[in-house]
This record gives structure tokens, sequence and C-alpha cells, in this order.
């Protein structure tokens, strides 16, 4: 097969891009190792930035997003007893959207024939070669055959443990990376959100956080150490759990229920530079990570995709490499500053088995300082919200 993008990855970041340079009448194929339920079953982010729905939107797959989406005027840091709202649409004339990462990826997948997306699921072994040519291509196999697409450029979208980081050689990049001393145990289950509005929390048994994916499903999460299994963790004992961290007034509104879904994720800061190499270009989490701490993940990987896009659209459509050139550049702008948000607001808000008293009072002051300024308060709402692209 031969196809101007060999798109590998059909999360959020590859369909995104797909979607995009077929509107534009840049031919591309996606290539994906799971098939589309397993996609959908895997349960990850829940709050969109104005990027992300700007893209919905320019590509006109937003009415479900725009019927079901829960805009979120403000947050809440919560330390023991006492709560601090960020009023992130006071501060900032913004605001983001409760919007599961599954349901985005449903709009985006449906629409693939009427778009005219070519999706191949369950496209196993993709290797990438001649990424440092102009006539890069793709092999994988299907259905036990071998198959091959050539194209113009790579775009990798295919997650921290996909191949296309791995065919950067090493000297050609750099990595930067920050492992946490614990994950987050998240719970989603079909009950009634116990806030309207996120609540993150600082207990002195650890964090917490009350997240919701609309009116009647819940998802919360508790950070545990490293060590922890699952099954150590019935939904009763979570339940318990949350309902001291996240503190009396929350607990007073928290619904219990059975989970329907239950897994740790490991937290880690990580990006790899520059985000291209020669004709292969990385995209989400292919090239970074964050923690979860401040929703970023999903945002930064629509971030990059609107930057790739720009690139490949000049370079198919208005004969400029220019903006090929400056991809990585522009997407790394971005992509450290969310880094940054992310690791600071993970810092102020997990207790870290290393840190003493001091650490904890540095804590402590954070927290009044944000509490008691504007200027604090504003500096993370406009973080939250997502910075310009
Ligand atoms: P994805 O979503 O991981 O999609 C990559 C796709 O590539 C496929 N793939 C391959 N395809 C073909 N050949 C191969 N060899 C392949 N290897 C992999 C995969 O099957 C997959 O379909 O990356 P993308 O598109 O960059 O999107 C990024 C987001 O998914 C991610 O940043 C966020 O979900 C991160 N994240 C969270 N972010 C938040 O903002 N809030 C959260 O609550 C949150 N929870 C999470 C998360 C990430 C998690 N991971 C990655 C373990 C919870 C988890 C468990
Ligand atoms: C979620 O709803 O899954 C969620 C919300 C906010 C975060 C992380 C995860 O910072």
């Amino acid at each position: 097969m031969n196809t101007q993008v060999c798109i590998i990855g059909a999360g959020p970041a590859g369909l995104l891009l797909g979607h995009l340079l077929r509107a534009e009448g840049v031919d591309c194929v996606v290539l994906e190792r799971r098939s589309p339920d397993y996609v959908l079953g895997r349960i990850r982010a829940g709050v969109l930035e104005q990027v992300t729905v700007t893209l919905m939107e320019r590509l006109g797959l937003d009415a479900r997003l725009k019927a079901e989406g829960l805009v979120e005027e403000g947050f809440n840091l919560a330390d023991g007893e006492r709560l601090v709202r960020i009023p992130l649409t006071e501060l900032t004339g913004k605001n983001v959207v409760v919007y599961g990462q599954t349901e985005l990826t449903r709009d985006l997948m449906e629409a693939r024939e009427e778009r005219g997306l070519e999706v191949i699921y369950g496209a196993e072994d993709a290797a990438l070669h001649d990424v440092e040519t102009d006539a890069p291509y793709v092999t994988y196999r299907k259905d036990g055959a071998e198959r091959r697409v050539d194209c113009r450029f790579v775009a990798g979208c295919d997650g921290f443990h996909g191949p296309s980081r791995q065919a950067i050689p090493i000297d050609a990049g750099q990595e930067y990376e920050r492992v946490y001393p614990f994950g987050w145990l998240g719970i989603l289950a079909d009950v009634p959100p116990c806030s309207s509005e996120l609540i993150y929390a600082n207990h002195e048994r650890g964090f917490a956080l009350a997240s919701m994916r609309s009116a009647t499903r819940s998802r919360y999460y508790i950070d545990v150490p490293l060590t922890e299994r699952v099954e150590d963790w019935p939904d009763e004992r979570i339940w318990d759990e949350l309902a001291i961290r996240l503190g009396p007034e929350a607990a007073a509104n928290i619904t219990r229920g059975p989970s329907i879904e239950k897994s740790i994720a490991p937290l880690r800061s990580y990006v790899f530079a520059p985000m291209r190499h020669e004709s292969l270009l990385l995209c989400g989490d292919a090239a970074h990570i964050v923690p979860p701490t401040g929703a970023k993940g999903l945002n930064l990987a629509a971030s990059d995709v609107h930057y790739a896009a720009e690139a490949l659209i000049g370079f198919f459509c208005k004969n400029s490499a220019d903006a090929i050139a400056h991809y990585s550049d522009k997407a790394l702008a971005r992509v450290w500053k969310a880094e940054r948000f992310s690791w600071s607001l993970t810092r102020l808000m997990h207790r870290f088995p290393e840190d003493g008293p001091f650490e904890r009072m540095m804590q402590v002051a954070e927290l009044d300082y944000i509490a008691s300024s504007r200027a604090a308060q504003t500096a993370i709402a406009e973080n939250y919200v997502g910075l310009p692209v």
C-alpha cells in the first residue's frame, strides 16, 4: 500500500491526526495493534481543554461532546478540612469540559467510514524502516500475512510503549524522566458524583481525587504505593479511604456503588526530545508522559496533533517544508510547560515518602498562599484550562 502519511496507533492522537489530514485531502492510513473494543475498554482521561474541544469542533464531530460534556467553571484543592476553589472561568474566561477519553475516541472511531479514514485494527508487529530517508515504510502482520505501507512521513501516535520512539537512534535525542514512588488507584462507578466540581485532596493518609464522567457516573482516585495490587482493594476499602481523604463535606455526599472498572496507573514524567527524527513525527504519549494530576495527557496529545497536522498539511497542500522543520520546537514549548504544571501540582498534592516536616510545611504554606492570592490562583487556572497553542 502507498500513502502520504502512515499513522501508527488509533488512540486519540492517531485518530485526531487521521481525521484532520483527511479533511484537507491528505492521504493517510492508521495502523492499530488492538481491536476497536479493546481500545474503547481502556478507561483513561476525563477532562478536556479548549484545544481538544476546538479540534473536535473543527472536524464537525463535537455534537455529542456539546450535548453530553459537563462544562466545569472551577475546581477545588483540599487539605484536611480546607477547600480552596480555583474559579477557572472568573479568572481566565475559559473552562474545561468533562467528557471521557473513551467517548471522544468512540466519536472519532464512528466517523471513520463517513470521512474516508482507513484504520486497520489488529495490525501486529508494526516496524518502522528507513525513517531517515524521504521514503520510509512500515511493515506489519495482519491475519497471518506480512504487509507493507510505503509513505512520505510516519506519525508515531503509538503511546509510551509503541515502536515509533524506539525507531529513533538513542544518540539522536535525549530522554528526561522522573518516576514517582506511587500510583493512582482509580475506581469508576455508576453513582452520582459527590461534587459537581473536581476535588484534588492532599490528606495525611495520601492523595485523593473526586472526578466524574457524567451526572450519574463517578471517577475517583487515591494514591497507593507501587507495591499495592488491585486485588488488595475491595470496593468498600476504596470508598472508606476516599471518605477520609476527601474531607467531611465531600464524604457526606459520596454515594457508594459497585465498581465497573478498577486499576492502578503508575505516575511518571517523561519527555523525549526532539519530537521529530527526519521523516518520523512523534505525537502524544509516544513522546511524553505527564502524571495525571493536571489532566494534561490527552490534551497534550491534542496539541501535538494540532501542530503535526499544520506541518503535514503545509507540506502536502502548501508545498512548505518549513512547518515540518518547526514541528518539534513548537510542540515541545507547550509540552514542557504542561510537564512543569503537572509535576508541580503532583508535588503540592501528594505526600512523598522521602518528605519530612519541612517539605510538609512548604505544602501548607503554598496552599495558604494559593488560598489568599488571586495572582496565585490565576497562574493555576491558566495552566489548568490549558495554555494557548
Ligand atoms: P494512547 O491512548 O496510548 O494510544 C496509543 C495507541 O497506539 C496503539 N499501539 C500500537 N498500534 C500499532 N502498533 C503498535 N506496535 C502499537 N503499540 C501501541 C495502542 O493500542 C493505542 O491504541 O496514546 P495517545 O493517542 O498519545 O493519547 C494519550 C492519552 O491516551 C494519554 O495521555 C492519557 O490517557 C493519559 N492518562 C490520563 N490522562 C489524563 O489527562 N487523565 C487521566 O486520568 C489519565 N489516566 C492515562 C490514564 C494513561 C494511562 N496509561 C497510558 C497507562 C490512565 C492510564 C492507565
Ligand atoms: C479523570 O476524571 O479521570 C481525571 C480528572 C482529572 C485528573 C485526572 C483524571 O487530573
